[in-house]
């Protein structure tokens, strides 16, 4: 299943130039480096705190707590030499332990401990772990190894180690945010936050750092989340030994072990722990148009215009960095934009929100009041020697917020006051904050430099990884400070475990190719089921140029991304870009390089603006799924192998998958082909185009056209749509809803609905429509059950019926009779009935 390809590892355990085991040397002599070996060794007591956690003591300088988060989730606690700070920020503060049922043995050999769902071991001799399910038996977590430290006598701790056994077999997924084939296993891979301009296929580390994987053996899945901010290593089996090995540069080896056995327990769990976003404003699940960069203000209309002479949908148009002036945040360049209050006012009468970037990086100018009131502040990342860190990035010098002060994130949050709340920004876009610096071939800051870390301390090494993730949680906290009723949007770069709490993500600076378009989706999906269901990649590319197929693919297939945001470098190269030269900026506004929908004219155009059409016909389905996201933790994109993990085939099938409950997307990643090879899953699934009904776990050989993707939905589910609007907030005028069934002998369906906006959907003004239907012979019936007080503006319901075998004659809606309403077209029947109904019958 697993393509190999040769991986040169890199062994933690391998001494480095220069690093001697402190075993070999001899007092005499003099090495570049000495390191010492630390595993716990034998276990002495397990001393029980309170009904949850055991402490265990043992002969080594190790220190193990394990902590029983629920029945089905254990925390592991590595400490080294007796150092204790149990401090996260991947951890969602509403994360409680949860009462579990634990019986505690210990027998001459091992301690074990066991909940409803689990069985631990701890044996005595070397105080190594194994974990198994209790139901099946399954053995899920086996150390290959006693856990592991290394400290050397110039760098203090510098590796701690979990080593466990595998095989070939195993699935691996998860990790966030890797170009990878979507199984891990035979991969070592590597977090730390890094800018990745035009990275391609198996660049690492990218943007996020994301510790957290899914192991899937023999049919049961489980998962590890290592919540620790230091660079991290994962290798699965790179070496073919049968091994996996993940470990950490520092800091206190703190994981968790997840139960499943389902992968969507897996989900669920993880997002209990790490948190999930609250719903965003339903303008940004519309269409997003960006590019670097949109101006002057002539420009940003001319666009916004064409948009609506097109009748093409749009929500949101981005200014790039270029609005700035000389690239200080939260300022305007005023010749490009004189009047930006008025100008986004405009946009919005139009219908389109403004989305601003925002980087993390603060030029040096002492007569710019944010620099001198953050120096005032002492806002801004200082060496080890105390100095100011002050280094390249776009204003030619600048220095950088701790965002781990707390003091630091509440100055940074109220900054944006006058773009917020004065001047009408509808969101932001946070880049550049893995954080990157430019000129090092390191593309970020020197290790040396320190961060408060909410009062822990600590330099950078530490802090790196949690560093944009911090930047992330002050702009969501200061913009939500600021408008307390909005419904903050925040687009952001680097982020870590946890942050899918304060930001969506896009998978950065890729590349206008086909294989880019097959990784933006794996990267997605990815990033999905790794606690990250808001995301999306540059529709058609960042870098070069795409075809008209490419363009057209591309947001065929980002209908189901949840960020659907098209973005392009233009004409921008590094050099010209980085110039404030008038003349320079002129030329490259004058070569356009564009990337609209409407790019390459004709029928192009008319495929584009399906695509994004379908989109808006989809909203009320996609916004469902995000709110069945936001309440359960089910990512919104799922790889096959979620919805069945026991059928081998859907993970051979890896670019298909499912968005929301109900549709099986079936990207097409290759140009010019008329057929395709795609896997329906068990069940019973409908063609979404012709209706036509197709048995389950079998492959078909599908026909591709250039307007469409192959879609297919689940038997039995309800479908939530709307006509195509312009934008959002004319959807929020509809009058009709259209509620397709798809029919099987049980299904269901679920509406979810609110103002879009604003926070009263947490006290009830929601409608939550769930739908049943029971057909038996001929007669089917379709019962609503409303929960929620939101009115919404839909007062009439569209029922379609997809797969009927015989021309109904006879509605009834709420017991009365309804005359002559059916409309019967081949397959399909519809009838429209009022929005509030409880019971339809057609027969
Ligand atoms: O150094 O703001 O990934 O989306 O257009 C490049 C300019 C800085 C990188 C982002 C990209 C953005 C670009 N930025």
């Amino acid at each position: 299943m697993t393509k190999m390809k040769k991986v040169q590892p890199q062994l933690p355990y391998a001494a480095e130039a220069g690093l001697v085991n402190e075993s070999k040397t001899v007092n005499t002599l003099r090495y570049e480096d000495v390191y010492y070996d630390h595993q716990p060794g034998r276990v002495t007591s397990v001393e029980r705190e309170g009904t949850q956690t055991f402490v265990l003591a043992s002969a080594g300088k190790l220190g193990l707590r394990i902590e029983v988060w629920s029945d089905d989730v254990i925390r592991f606690f590595y400490t080294f030499g007796g150092q204790v700070d149990d401090f996260s920020y991947a951890r969602d503060p509403q994360a409680r332990i949860q009462a579990a049922s634990i019986e505690f043995e210990q027998t001459d050999t091992h301690s074990i401990l066991t909940t409803a769902n689990l069985e631990l071991r701890v044996r005595t001799v070397d105080s190594s772990v194994s974990i198994t399910a209790r139901d099946s038996g399954q053995l899920l977590h086996e150390y290959a190894a006693p856990f592991y430290a290394r400290t050397t006598l110039l760098r203090g701790l510098d590796q701690m180690r979990l080593q466990f056994k595998t095989d070939r077999e195993e699935g691996f997924f998860g990790l966030g945010d890797k170009a990878w084939d979507t199984d891990l296993n035979g991969r070592c891979l590597d977090n730390w936050c890094s800018d990745s301009f035009a990275y391609g296929r198996e660049r690492d580390a990218l943007y996020r750092a994301i510790p957290f994987f899914y192991g899937l053996r023999d049919g049961s899945a489980y998962g590890v989340f290592v919540d620790n901010s230091y660079r991290s290593h994962f290798d699965f089996n790179s070496n073919r030994d049968d091994l996996a090995t993940v470990w950490t540069e520092g800091g206190e080896f703190d994981y968790y072990f997840i139960n499943g056995p389902a992968l969507d327990q897996v989900a669920q769990r993880y997002a209990q722990l790490t948190g999930l976003p609250e719903l965003p404003p339903l303008w940004a699940l519309g269409y997003h148009q960006c590019r670097w960069s949109y101006y002057p203000e002539s420009r940003v209309k001319e666009l916004a215009a064409t948009f609506r002479d097109k009748n093409i949908p749009c929500d949101a148009i981005y200014l790039d960095i270029d609005y700035m002036d000389g690239y200080r945040c939260f300022t305007w360049n005023k010749d490009y934009f004189p009047d930006p209050k008025q100008m986004i006012s405009e946009l919005r009468d139009d219908g389109f929100h403004t989305v601003v970037m925002i980087d993390p990086g603060i030029r040096v100018d002492e007569d710019y009041p944010v620099y001198t009131d953050g120096i005032k502040q002492d806002a801004f990342c200082r060496r080890s020697t105390g100095e100011q860190m002050i280094g390249p990035v776009w204003p030619s010098e600048c220095v950088w917020p701790d965002y781990t002060d707390p003091d630091v994130r509440d100055w940074w949050g109220q900054l944006y006051h006058e773009l917020y709340v004065e001047q009408g920004v509808s969101g932001f876009w946070n880049d550049m904050n893995e954080p990157a610096m430019f000129k090092v071939n390191s593309l970020t800051f020197p290790l040396d430099v320190r961060h408060d870390f909410d009062g822990h301390g600590g330099d950078h090494k530490k802090a790196h990884n949690i560093y944009g993730m911090q930047m992330t949680r002050a702009t969501h906290d200061g913009l939500k400070a600021l408008q307390p009723a909005k419904r903050p949007f925040l687009l952001a770069r680097a982020n870590f475990s946890g942050g899918q709490r304060y930001a969506s993500l896009w998978t950065g600076d890729n590349v206008a190719s086909w294989e880019h378009l097959a990784l933006a989706n794996s990267q997605s999906l990815r990033l999905a089921i790794s606690g990250y269901s808001f995301v999306g990649s540059d529709i058609g590319g960042f870098v070069d140029d795409p075809s008209p197929e490419l363009l057209t693919r591309w947001l065929q297939l980002a209908v189901f991304h949840p960020l659907m945001r098209v973005h392009s470098m233009g004409n921008n190269t590094d050099g010209a870009a980085e110039t404030e030269n008038e003349e320079v900026k002129k030329a490259e506004r004058e070569n356009r390089q564009d990337q609209e929908p409407w790019v390459h004219g004709g029928e192009h155009t008319r495929r584009n603006r399906l695509a994004i059409e379908m989109r808006y016909q989809l909203l009320p389905y996609l916004y469902t799924a995000f709110h069945h996201h936001i309440a359960t933790g089910t990512p919104v994109l799922r790889n096959l192998f979620f919805y069945d993990q026991h059928d081998p085939r859907c993970r051979e099938y890896g670019d298909q998958f499912l968005a929301g409950n109900d549709l099986l997307v079936c990207p097409v990643i290759k140009p010019g082909i008329k057929t395709m090879n795609i896997y329906l899953p068990r069940g019973e699934w409908y063609d979404f185009w012709t209706g036509k009904l197709h048995a389950g776990q079998q492959k078909l050989r599908a026909r591709v056209k250039a307007d469409r993707l192959p879609i297919f939905v689940r038997a039995g589910a309800v479908l939530p749509t709307v006509e195509a609007v312009q934008h959002t907030a004319a959807l929020q005028r509809l009058d009709t809803l259209h509620l397709s069934l798809f029919l099987a002998d049980r299904g269901e369906g679920t509406l979810y609905w609110d103002a879009g906006e604003g926070y009263g959907y947490q006290i009830g003004q929601h409608s939550t429509r769930s739908y049943r239907v029971e057909r038996s012979g001929q007669q089917i019936t379709l019962s609503q059950v409303v929960d929620g007080q939101f009115n919404a503006s839909f007062t009439q319901a569209n029922i379609r019926l997809v797969g009927l075998t015989h021309a109904p004659g006879k509605v009834t809606v709420d017991g009365e009779l309804l005359p002559h309403a059916l409309q019967f077209d081949q397959r399909t029947a519809s009838v429209v009935v009022p929005f509030n109904f409880r019971t339809v019958t057609i027969e």
